[in-house]
């Protein structure tokens, strides 16, 4: 570090040695001339008082022509180390005495006029000396003149001694600012390195700003942000060296959060029991969030509590509407909330999804808002919310909310229980704070989910989207680099969690892929080598499912080669089909898929196979398998798990995926080909590229997502949650036994 701040005052000192020395270049001359004036001033002077002090003699011993006393004068006067010599000269020009070295080149010196002053210099060969002359005049008679002559090398002599104490003086001055400089550099670089340390080290996180040294203050608030952002790299980097499973799920929820009760509250319900000819059975819903969610109850248990839509729904429940599932290996509770068919009209078909829905996608379809949807959307929260505050055992359970059909009951949770701690996951997309101020209800919808400890999406932008429209339209304090809102004393704190499946995939595959492509092309009556592109998705019109198909169309009228060889299976769910948009939605998507057929085909063959209609997850991945290229081409989409199914399904590392830009997965799967769905050329160029990509390729790409996939699979997504929770519900124990701790001393005080 010394090392570090020497060098750093070196690029100072350097610069200022520069400085000082052409100072010191450009003054020396100056101060040479300045001294050789002052000098010749001196002589002159000094020449003119010798001149006075020998006149009187002189006048006695000229008109006497005693040359000998003249003689003794002048050797006298001599004697002066400073004087070279001295003549005196009669009023003829003859030289009448001199001394003995008095140079005769001077002779008897003659100023050019008589105004010119009566002294100057004159170069000898032996050196410069000065010249002055003195008149000597007696009652107005001229007798003649003394010339005086003084040496000038000493003046030499002092000028190289004033060069030398000068260039010493600056050089001290250079020596001594350095050595000060190099000081203060050294204490400010010690006092910002202490301030930086401090600041990582977090002591400015717990530290008020005044107490802050100031000129740290600038880039607190910058420091903060990278730190936090570094913290979390490296605890997502730590949590991926080691692969999240249900056991370490598990094992947190008992060492992190023991003995805390888990609650999950959803509108779709895990397992729907619907009668059939057969007897009643229990199927899973088409549900990206089912699919992640269960997942995690498998490896945590505790009570699920959702919506009972199936038709045996009530038969298999107990008096608590509770059932324990899965049917073949049960290892939670689900607990089920009967809803009206007007309740299910205003709140899940109405508000959610005319509502909400369309408000948060961007998908080009107007959202609708009525007040009896409203109505209905408020009293099923109330009735959801109750339902959690009677399954709770204690009065600090894990509630985690699913999804957009609760954004109220965060907030009636906490109102019942403070203590609770609300996990809220949105997942769907947040739109910007001008998107979202078309709800009439927009300030109670935000009221509603600050309830929640902690309010997780997919994706860093809908995260940014949700404070800024928090900041629009409520008045909080919002801490951008912890992510924290405060509300009315209570603290959200808003973070990614981007979602994932389970991992080892389930179910997993009895058959090899090679079994899988030849069945499935059996199936669907194809030739063996016929290549296969699959769409899974519920139908709606977030899905982009009339792109995908016109797409196919474009490839095909392209490259009118693989017409007959490639065909695309569309596995589509109905989904919310009561309400007109789907309708005309699946209505559409007949269609166009009918229209394509008609066009490309030829005996049985068909480019587009619609399979609308629900399928097992084991048939999901067998398909998955057996495809070439899977297509997920979505308009808006919070995260789709439909593409990181395909790719945990194939053990093989081949298949491409298609993937859109408009989904969260293509935030994290950059192998996918990724396409602007609403870009029909470039959709058609992506199938054809997948169609023709050389295998060495497609296991590249496929190697890479499936590693990332299994890193960070679903455990990981819900052991995150968790683990922040389970900070802050320590931080909230702590500080609830400082207030108490307070509150008590405050009470002994007085
Ligand atoms: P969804 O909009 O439902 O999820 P997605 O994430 O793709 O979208 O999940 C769909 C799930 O349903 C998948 O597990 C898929 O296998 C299954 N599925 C689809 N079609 C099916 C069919 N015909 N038969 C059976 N099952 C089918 C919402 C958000 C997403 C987000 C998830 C999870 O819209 O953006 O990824 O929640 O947070």
């Amino acid at each position: 570090m010394q090392l570090r701040s020497f060098r750093l005052s070196l690029r100072f000192i350097l610069p200022l040695a520069f400085v000082l020395s052409a100072f010191a270049y450009a003054v020396v001359p100056l101060m040479d001339n300045l001294t050789l004036h002052w000098f010749i001033r001196d002589l002159d002077i000094r020449s003119q008082l010798l001149a006075n002090t020998l006149q009187e003699p002189l006048l006695d011993y000229v008109p006497q022509k005693a040359r000998k006393k003249i003689t003794q004068l002048f050797d006298r006067a001599i004697q002066d180390e400073r004087l070279y010599g001295l003549a005196f000269c009669e009023p003829g020009g003859a030289l009448l005495y001199k001394t003995g070295n008095y140079p005769e080149s001077i002779g008897c010196w003659m100023p050019q006029s008589s105004d010119e002053k009566r002294a100057s210099l004159v170069n000898l060969p032996t050196g410069p000396v000065h010249v002055a002359e003195s008149l000597l005049n007696q009652d107005g008679q001229y007798l003649g003149k003394l010339i005086l002559v003084h040496d000038m090398s000493f003046i030499e002599r002092r000028s190289a001694d004033t060069r030398k104490y000068v260039i010493t003086l600056f050089a001290l001055l250079a020596i001594v600012i350095s050595l000060i400089t190099v000081f203060i550099a050294h204490l400010s670089w010690r006092g910002w390195m202490s301030g930086v340390k401090g600041l990582l080290r977090g002591d400015f996180l717990l530290r008020p700003e005044s107490r802050t040294p100031p000129e740290m203050r600038p880039l607190l608030g910058d420091l903060r942000a990278l730190f936090n952002e570094m913290n979390r790299e490296l605890e997502a980097r730590g949590d991926a060296s080691q692969l999240w499973t249900p056991d370490k799920l598990r094992a947190l929820l008992q060492g992190e959060l023991a003995g805390d009760q888990v609650l999950v509250v959803s509108n779709r319900e895990p397992y729907i029991h619907v009668s059939t000819p057969k007897g009643i059975e229990a199927r899973r819903p088409a549900s990206g969030l089912v699919t992640a969610v269960e997942a995690v109850m498998r490896a945590c248990s505790g009570t699920w509590i959702a919506h009972g839509s199936g038709s045996a729904d009530r038969q298999v429940v107990d008096r608590n509407d509770c059932v324990r599932v899965p049917p073949d290996n049960p290892s939670y509770s689900l607990r089920r909330v009967w809803l009206s068919k007007e309740e299910e009209q205003g709140y899940y078909y109405g508000f959610a999804n005319e509502g909400l829905w369309p408000l948060c996608h961007i998908a080009h379809v107007r959202p609708v808002f009525r007040s009896s949807d409203w109505e209905q959307y408020v009293s099923v929260n109330r009735r959801f919310a109750d339902a959690v505050i009677r399954e709770a055992r204690t009065d600090d359970p894990v509630v985690l909310v699913q999804d957009y059909h609760f954004a109220l009951l965060p907030r009636m949770v906490r109102e019942a229980l403070p203590k609770a701690t609300i996990i809220t996951f949105w997942h769907i997309p947040w739109p910007n704070p001008e998107s979202f101020g078309i709800c009439p209800w927009r300030e109670e919808i935000l009221e509603g989910l600050l309830g929640s400890t902690i309010l997780g999406f997919h994706t860093p932008f809908h995260r940014k989207n949700f404070l800024e429209t928090v900041d629009r339209y409520l008045e909080t304090r919002i801490e951008s680099e912890a992510s924290t809102i405060s509300y009315g004393g209570e603290l959200t704190r808003v973070e990614h969690y981007p979602i994932s499946i389970a991992w080892p995939p389930e179910p997993a595959s009895a058959e090899s892929i090679a079994e899988n492509r030849a069945d499935i092309r059996r199936e669907l009556a194809l030739p063996a080598d016929h290549l296969l592109g699959i769409g899974v998705d519920r139908l709606d019109y977030t899905k982009g499912i009339i792109e995908r198909f016109q797409a196919v169309e474009r490839m095909l009228e392209l490259h009118p080669e693989f017409i007959g060889k490639f065909s695309f299976v569309q596995i589509a769910a109905p989904s919310r089909s009561s309400l007109d948009e789907y309708q005309n939605f699946e209505a559409r998507v007949r269609n166009l898929a009918q229209r394509i057929n008609r066009r490309f085909a030829s005996g049985s063959y068909q480019p587009i196979i619609l399979k609308a209609e629900h399928h097992e997850q084991e048939e999901l991945t067998r398909y998955y398998r057996a495809a070439d290229v899977c297509l997920v081409t979505s308009l808006h989409d919070g995260m789709n798990l439909v593409s990181k199914e395909f790719i945990a399904a194939r053990d093989d590392e081949r298949g491409v995926l298609i993937l859109s830009q408009f989904t969260g997965a293509a935030r994290e799967l950059h192998e996918a080909l990724i396409v602007n769905p609403y870009h029909i050329e470039q959709g058609a160029d992506a199938l054809h590229r997948a169609l023709t990509m050389p295998e060495v390729e497609q296991r590249e790409r496929m190697r890479s997502m499936r590693t990332l996939v299994r890193d960070f699979n679903v455990y990981r997504w819900a052991g995150r949650m968790l683990l922040d929770a389970a900070q802050l519900r320590r931080r909230e124990r702590v500080m609830s036994k400082i207030r108490l701790h307070s509150r008590r001393s405050l009470r002994r005080v007085s």
